[in-house]
């Protein structure tokens, strides 16, 4: 065995160093010709009787992240993707065109915490964003957090926080490479100082103060890890920090010892008397609560009542006016409606509606704000609503008009009569307004506008349309299609959709997706495919499950549609995914290879037998099903993208020129699944006289699943992303 190895690694180095040598001259010549893939051992042994279908997993090798066997497959592969990469005459000026459309100052909402008003900003081009604290909104404002300060490489990021009531004290949490891994620290307003201690073993915490200011609960594992590693994340339990305590006083209060899947996501309620606690799968989730004024200080386990103990519908936490708890939930009403609960009588025949379900947009979120009001969004054919309604009465009480876009930041407070919020859309930044409830006929002012700082760029000079095309069983599809108002000859297209988790896709400023638009004169292209929430929960259910496939065919439906339109050609077709959309890019590169010029899969999810295996992968089930129930292994097996790959036996099921992307701390989803896949694909194109387009792996260092990048990682790895897409779509460009 051990030989075995040792042979294979020197086979993999010395077949890398032959694809060097063979990298001369322009990408789009090598497109022509055949790239020599590391020749990755196959072990035969593996095969598994699942539901009396033989599997085979010949790279189960590639699971294991440390060895060196598999270091020696990523160093190989990113040689060969490297240098494709680097050989592309366009590298450097994609890299600086990206740079400067990224280099504009970022404004984010301001929040009233204390006597203070806290915002973030970023220059520019700074890794990641910094936490400014100000007295008044007309007060030159300090630097409170400097994330950049946690690193030199911008590699430590700060992933959540949370003031305590009084605004004295901020409970932060801070992440390395990337990973969903995160270390709690606590610093002082005043003085700017951190406490001395650190919280570890903390992944998807909560993180809820108490309002006697003296602590915080947040969510721990028994186990720890950096991001690097693959164990499974079961086990998550409550814990209370107090202030000053080292953290092995600190006090478990809530388990679920027969649940040990479930996420457990824990909020004290706005009157700060109440802990509502809920066990979280998929976006469903129990409903339990526990009366903190009655509990007394937290020495030990707190007694929970339960309210909703079965997993069959979402609830989330708006406000409360005593024992009155308001909650969005969706059960029975797939688009979302208001209910308040009276915690004193909460058997659901006292419930009540405050907001009935809308037939026709979804209810995304509330926010109480002004004493006695809510602010709601609706998401309406994939546009954001803002109106405002009466807590006591439910009523309607006005509607902002909104420019079409995203709502992407909201702030307000019961206590305050002033809320802000941040709008986006393909070509917009994010521009903040200001609205005060105590002057209710003034209309909504521009707080600040975010701008780019691009010479002649001038929005007008782009068009977003809207249109809804049918997929294979005639479903309307929405769709959001920009690009500048010129018409030039045959456009490259930039595909892009999600599909799954009960996510929308929604209209937001991305640079990486304008800069396709305006230096490629291409056209982006973003579906709204079912699995998200786009109309409600029944478009989630549309798209997971046995129902998954919909998920694709919507996506292709896409590609045909564009063609159809005469919009491009399926050879300029570059299609692009990430994490459960990588899936999706993995999925439909096997199922028509026909029918697009590239593919980009980010982060994806692969090998649909092994999923729940893996860190967080147990709770996907949720919406893919799970693998050791044969009715979800039939469907998973149909699907999955590691085993569905084929051998190309004409021109027309040549893959397309492909690029993988993980980071090697990615521990959402494991950069596993993309090696895996990769292995498979060139294990099936290498010396195949159908298949020229290119294959390509790159696994990024000190990187994860995206959340907490450094700015300057983000712009390498999109020039990347950007320059495979130029290569092979065959891009046109005048710089
Ligand atoms: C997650 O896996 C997030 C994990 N996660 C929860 C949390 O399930 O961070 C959760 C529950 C309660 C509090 C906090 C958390 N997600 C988030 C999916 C998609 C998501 C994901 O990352 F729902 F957005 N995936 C990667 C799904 C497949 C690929």
């Amino acid at each position: 065995m051990k030989h075995f190895t040792l042979l294979a690694l020197c086979l993999i180095t010395v077949l890398a160093e032959k694809v060097n040598t063979l990298s001369v001259g322009k990408n789009r010549n090598l497109i022509e010709t055949s790239i020599k893939y590391p020749d990755a051992r196959r072990d035969e042994s593996i095969v598994e009787d699942l539901h009396g279908t033989k599997v085979a997993d010949p790279y189960r090798w590639l699971e294991d992240p440390f060895s060196e066997e598999t270091k020696q497959f990523v160093n190989a592969e990113n040689e060969i993707s490297q240098s494709f990469l680097n050989n592309s005459d366009k590298w450097k000026k994609i890299n600086t065109n990206l740079t400067t459309l990224w280099n504009y100052p970022k404004y984010f909402v301001p929040t009233r915490h204390g006597k203070y008003y806290f915002s973030f900003r970023n220059t520019g081009l700074q890794n990641q964003n910094v936490l400014y604290k100000q007295n008044s909104l007309d007060d030159e404002p300090t630097v409170f957090l400097d994330p950049n300060a946690f690193s030199s490489d911008g590699t430590i990021s700060l992933q959540q926080h949370a003031f305590s009531k009084d605004g004295n004290l901020l409970a932060y949490g801070v992440s390395e490479s990337g990973s969903d891994w995160i270390k709690i620290k606590i610093r002082n307003v005043q003085t700017g100082e951190d406490y001395s201690e650190l919280l570890e073993r903390v992944k998807f915490t909560s993180l809820e103060w108490t309002h006697d200011n003296k602590g915080f609960f947040y969510n721990r594992y028994d186990q720890n890890g950096d991001g690097s590693e693959t164990d499974t994340n079961k086990n998550q339990k409550l814990y209370y920090h107090r202030v000053v305590d080292v953290q092995g006083e600190d006090v478990l209060v809530v388990e679920f010892t027969e649940n040990p899947d479930r996420l457990i996501i824990a909020t004290v309620s706005s009157c700060g008397k109440y802990l509502i606690v809920m066990q979280n799968y998929g976006n469903q989730n129990s409903l339990h609560f526990a009366d903190l004024e009655k509990t007394g200080p937290i020495v030990g386990k707190i007694l929970l009542t339960s309210i909703v103990t079965k997993l069959e519908a979402s609830y989330e936490y708006i406000t409360n006016t005593g024992s009155k708890v308001v909650f969005r939930t969706n059960i029975k009403a797939p688009n979302y409606r208001i209910v308040v609960i009276d915690f004193n009588h909460y058997t659901e025949d006292n419930w009540t509606t405050l907001v009935e379900e809308d037939s026709r947009d979804v209810l995304q979120w509330a926010k109480h704000v002004d004493k006695d009001k809510l602010v709601i969004s609706y998401l309406q054919d994939v546009k954001d609503t803002l109106q405002v309604h009466s807590l006591e009465t439910g009523k309607l009480l006005r509607k902002f008009s909104l420019e079409i876009g995203t709502v992407v930041g909201f702030s307000g407070n019961k206590k305050y009569s002033e809320v802000f919020y941040q709008l986006e859309s393909f070509l917009m930044p994010g521009t903040i307004y200001r609205y005060d409830f105590s002057n209710p006929d003034a209309e909504p002012t521009v707080f600040i506008e975010n701008k780019l700082n691009l010479n002649g760029f001038d929005k007008k000079n782009f068009k977003v349309e809207q249109v809804f095309y049918p997929s294979h069983d005639g479903t309307k599809i929405p769709m959001f299609i920009v690009q500048k108002k010129t018409a030039s000859k045959t456009k490259p297209v930039l595909l892009y959709a999600y599909g799954g988790f009960h996510i929308s896709i929604q209209p937001e400023f991305k640079v990486p997706f304008l800069f396709f638009v305006n230096a490629f004169d291409g056209i982006l292209a973003v579906a709204n495919i079912r699995g998200g929430s786009e109309y409600g929960q029944k478009w989630h259910d549309a798209g997971r499950l046995l129902n998954k496939q919909n998920v694709f065919d919507d996506f292709q439906a896409a590609a045909e549609y564009l063609v159809a339109q005469k919009y491009t050609i399926n050879k300029k077709i570059g299609i692009y995914g990430r994490s459960n959309g990588g899936l999706l890019i993995g999925a439909c590169i096997n199922q028509r290879p026909d029918l697009f010029g590239a593919a980009v899969a980010q982060v994806g999810v692969m090998d649909m037998l092994r999923f729940h295996k893996f860190t967080i992968g147990h709770t996907w089930i949720s919406d893919y099903g799970n693998p050791d129930e044969k009715v979800h292994f039939d469907n998973l097996y149909k699907f999955s993208p590691l085993h569905n790959v084929h051998v190309p036996n004409s021109s027309v099921s040549q893959y397309p020129p492909t690029i993988i992307l993980t980071g090697d701390h990615d521990d959402r989803v494991s950069p596993l699944h993309s090696l895996k896949l990769t292995a498979t694909l060139q294990y099936a194109v290498k010396n195949n006289k159908f298949q020229n387009n290119p294959i390509l792996l790159r696994v990024y260092s000190k990187a994860g699943h995206g959340s907490g990048k450094p700015i300057a990682k983000r712009i390498e790895e999109e020039t990347d992303i950007y320059t495979f897409l130029y290569e092979s779509l065959q891009i046109e460009t005048n710089f």
